[in-house]
């Protein structure tokens, strides 16, 4: 039997992160039964693949914005007779929309019913919906890191699931549930150890829980035999908590060097409208500039364009990253499906856009102020992207990063952000044309007249 692993095209194409649902699926296939024959597919970097492609069993993994390709690679291979099973948080939250597309929907985690999907799948008696449990997470396998053959970078380690804030945005409590569960910390270093090359990324939602300082101080002493290098993704309260001091040596000597920080919301009335202040309520600033005291270097991520946000915050985005000497980056707000925020602007929803807008680039509902039409939203989160990733910016950062961080943080910050901003300045563009389009045809068939590929003429 051959089961391959697909992971849908992602938003902007392909990332040097390799989709780690791939290799950890595998592990488990690999577990439950030896022999079957395992392919896996980032879509990213094979687009053409799928017409051609022969197995048994397809197993595809959906996020929001990948829910439309990937549906797309589902119908098309099972015109072809081959069976599809799809999963992930999208297919989780939306099992029906998921099922009409896919021979099976695994509802919630694999790793309690995979075993018997295949089993199911051998005997010819695929069920169409399986549930997996929330279960303790001490008997994980190792991914199986570097069977996809494309030339990714970066392999994710994941040492926990679950949370226990309720930011309105996410879906990540509904999904993993809000108790976190804790890996045993000689399989995380097993897990990088079996990592190939000197750098990872710890995929974890937060490395350094609230409440948790001692369990990190822990992982963080046991991973420095590895000798490897790391980044991962970090809240701000634990950094000014009591430990927080010993907590961040410990993990800059096992070799972090950078943290990715939910900012979340420019104003503190953003972040309560999200409900986020409870992760992210302390000294924003002072935390920042304690994690940089402590060698690691720092990007914030955070959302433009909430119905709580006014345009103002666009440019206060720019003044912060001056002020702290930080990379940024912005998304446009995604009401994802199954969220609190989803349920709230309900109301709101520009109900024409499909998932493939979900990709925060796009208004994807109206705004109070009618200064920040859906155009002003979308223009003005290109134009901040494209500031604070300027040359001029991305060389002033390599200034302001850590010494301790060096070579890595530095390269990395370049490698990463000049990427980001070649792809940035090309759908400005798109966009721009997208917006000209409308307006001709919209000059020539009066207002209200679609266009083929863009999205509405709003
Ligand atoms: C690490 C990470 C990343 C990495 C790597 C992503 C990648 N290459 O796949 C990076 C930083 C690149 C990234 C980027 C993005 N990410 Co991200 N990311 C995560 C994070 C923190 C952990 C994911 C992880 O390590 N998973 C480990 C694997 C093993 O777990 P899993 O995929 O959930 O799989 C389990 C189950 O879901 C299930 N399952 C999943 N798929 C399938 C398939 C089958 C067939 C079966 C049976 C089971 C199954 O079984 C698995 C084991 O139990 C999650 C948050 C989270 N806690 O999940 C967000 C998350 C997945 N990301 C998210 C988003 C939105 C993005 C972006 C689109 C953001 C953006 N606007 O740019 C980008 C896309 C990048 C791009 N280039 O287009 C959202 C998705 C929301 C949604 N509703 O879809 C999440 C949930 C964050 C959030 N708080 O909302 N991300
Ligand atoms: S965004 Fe908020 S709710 Fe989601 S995982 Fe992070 S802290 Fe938890």
């Amino acid at each position: 039997m051959k089961l391959c692993i697909i992971k849908p095209p992602l938003p902007f194409g392909w990332t040097p992160v390799a989709p780690p649902i791939l290799e950890y699926l595998a592990a488990l296939t690999r577990k439950a039964d030896p022999s079957v024959e395992i392919e896996l597919y980032s879509a990213s970097a094979t687009p053409d693949v799928f017409d051609t492609l022969e197995c048994d069993l397809a197993g595809i993994s959906l996020l929001t914005p990948t829910a439309v390709p990937g549906y797309r690679i589902a119908d098309g291979l099972r015109a072809r007779g081959i069976k599809v099973v799809v999963g992930g948080i999208h297919a989780s939250t939306l099992p029906q929309e998921a099922k009409a597309h896919a021979d099976a929907v695994v509802i919630g985690e694999a790793e309690s019913v995979w075993p018997q999907v295949l089993k199911d799948f051998r005997a010819g008696r695929l069920q169409p919906f399986y549930r997996g449990e929330q279960g303790p997470l001490d008997d994980l396998p190792t991914p199986l890191y570097g069977m996809l053959q494309q030339n990714h970078r970066f392999r994710i380690v994941n040492t926990a699931r679950g949370c226990p804030y309720q930011c309105t945005f996410c879906t990540v409590n509904r999904y993993f549930g809000s108790r976190i569960r804790m890996r045993p910390i000689d399989d995380v270093v097993r897990d990088v150890d079996a990592i190939p090359g000197s750098l990872y990324i710890n995929g974890d939602e937060n490395i350094w829980w609230l409440g948790k300082q001692d369990r990190a101080i822990e992982l963080f002493t046991a991973l420095r035999g590895s000798k490897k290098k790391w980044m991962g993704f970090g809240s701000l309260a634990p950094v000014l908590s009591p430990q927080g001091s010993r907590m961040l040596d410990a993990a800059r000597r096992a070799g972090m060097f950078t943290v990715w920080v939910g900012w979340e919301s420019i104003s503190e009335r953003g972040l309560e409208a999200y409900g986020a202040d409870r992760k992210v309520g302390v000294d924003r600033e002072r935390a920042v500039r304690t994690l940089k005291d402590h060698g690691i270097d720092v990007s914030l991520f955070f959302m433009l364009g909430s119905r709580a946000d006014s345009l103002d915050d666009y440019r206060r985005a720019v003044d912060v990253a001056e002020r702290l000497g930080v990379s940024m980056h912005p998304s446009l707000v995604v009401p994802y499906p199954g969220s609190e925020l989803r349920r709230q602007y309900e109301p709101y929803l520009y109900k024409d856009l499909g998932w493939e807008y979900y990709n925060g680039a796009y208004a994807l509902f109206e705004h109070p102020d009618p200064a920040m039409t859906p155009e002003v939203r979308e223009r003005r989160f290109y134009e901040t992207s494209l500031e604070l990733l300027s040359m001029g910016r991305v060389l002033k950062h390599m200034f302001e990063i850590p010494p301790s961080g060096f070579p890595h943080a530095h390269i990395l910050s370049l490698t990463n952000q000049l990427p980001i901003r070649k792809g940035m300045k090309v759908a400005f563009e798109q966009w721009k044309a997208s917006k000209r389009a409308v307006r001709e045809k919209q000059a020539v068939s009066g207002p209200g007249a679609a266009v083929a590929g863009s999205p509405r003429a709003r």
